[in-house]
């Protein structure tokens, strides 16, 4: 494919992730609003870089025309404070009628052997562009500020060294990931507190001045 055909290709991609975007982040939003607690503290999104998903067609043995079920091209990250917050946010996505959840991957319960934590949902996604309708595969991502950490510096080395980490370094990276782990444990623990002092602090910043002036 040249570059023209490539873009054309990724267009509903592009599509996709920035809808899902302003969708998730208005959930957040409109928590906020009712002055409740947002189980969502922030959402990224990216298209799949061409040559990562040139690199894992080669690695699942997909034909050019296959391309289309690879599920990650277009991908959603919500980022969330607590454990309990990703099945918050679970229960949001799965009532939700503007697309179809296809799969479910639990990296919380099943850690990786990594160490990477996170929960994948797999869904079809309907957009209408000018070509007509269609349905294209998308990953929402749901992961804590402490996994998202790991998995972000964990990426990176990847990269770093193409997936071949040196031993030592792959040896303390599994003892971050224990340790993001119990973060992530200690923080639940006092998550009711937490919630309160953030939702008094929310409340007092949101207050509009007098006269809408500083
Ligand atoms: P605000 O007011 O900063 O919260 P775009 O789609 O153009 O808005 P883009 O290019 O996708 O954004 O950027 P990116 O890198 O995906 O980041 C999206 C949002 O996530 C931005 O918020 C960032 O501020 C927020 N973000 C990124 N990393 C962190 C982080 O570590 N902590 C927190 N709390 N937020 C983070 P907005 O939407 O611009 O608004
Ligand atoms: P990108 O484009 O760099 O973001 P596979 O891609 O075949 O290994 P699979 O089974 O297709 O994996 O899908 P999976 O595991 O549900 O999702 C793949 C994506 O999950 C990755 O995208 C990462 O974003 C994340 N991920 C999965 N395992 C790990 C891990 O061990 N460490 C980190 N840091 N992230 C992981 P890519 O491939 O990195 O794509």
């Amino acid at each position: 494919m040249n570059k023209k055909k490539w873009e054309e290709f990724l267009d509903p991609y592009v599509q996709t992730v920035g809808e899902l975007k302003i969708k998730l982040r208005g959930v957040r939003k409109q928590y906020q609003k009712k002055n409740l607690y947002p189980p969502i503290e922030f959402v990224t999104g990216r298209v799949k870089r061409l040559d990562s998903i040139k690199e894992k067609a080669r690695r699942r043995g997909y034909k050019p025309s296959q391309i289309i079920e690879m599920e990650d091209i277009a991908g959603v990250r919500v980022m969330v404070q607590f454990v309990e917050n990703i099945y918050d946010v679970l229960d949001i996505l799965r009532v939700r009628t503007d697309f179809e959840i296809i799969e479910e991957r639990d990296y919380i319960n099943n850690q990786k052997s990594s160490g990477y934590r996170s929960y994948h949902v797999i869904i079809k996604y309907p957009i209408d562009t000018i070509d007509g309708h269609r349905e294209v595969l998308a990953e929402i991502q749901i992961r804590t500020l402490a996994m998202n950490f790991w998995a972000t510096i964990e990426h990176s080395l990847n990269y770093k060294y193409q997936g071949l980490i040196p031993l030592e370094i792959r040896e303390r990276l599994n003892v971050t990931a224990q340790i993001a782990y119990a973060l992530d444990r200690e923080m639940s623990s006092i998550r009711e507190e937490i919630q309160e002092a953030q939702l008094l602090f929310e409340g007092e910043s949101e207050l509009p001045e007098e006269d809408g002036k500083w």
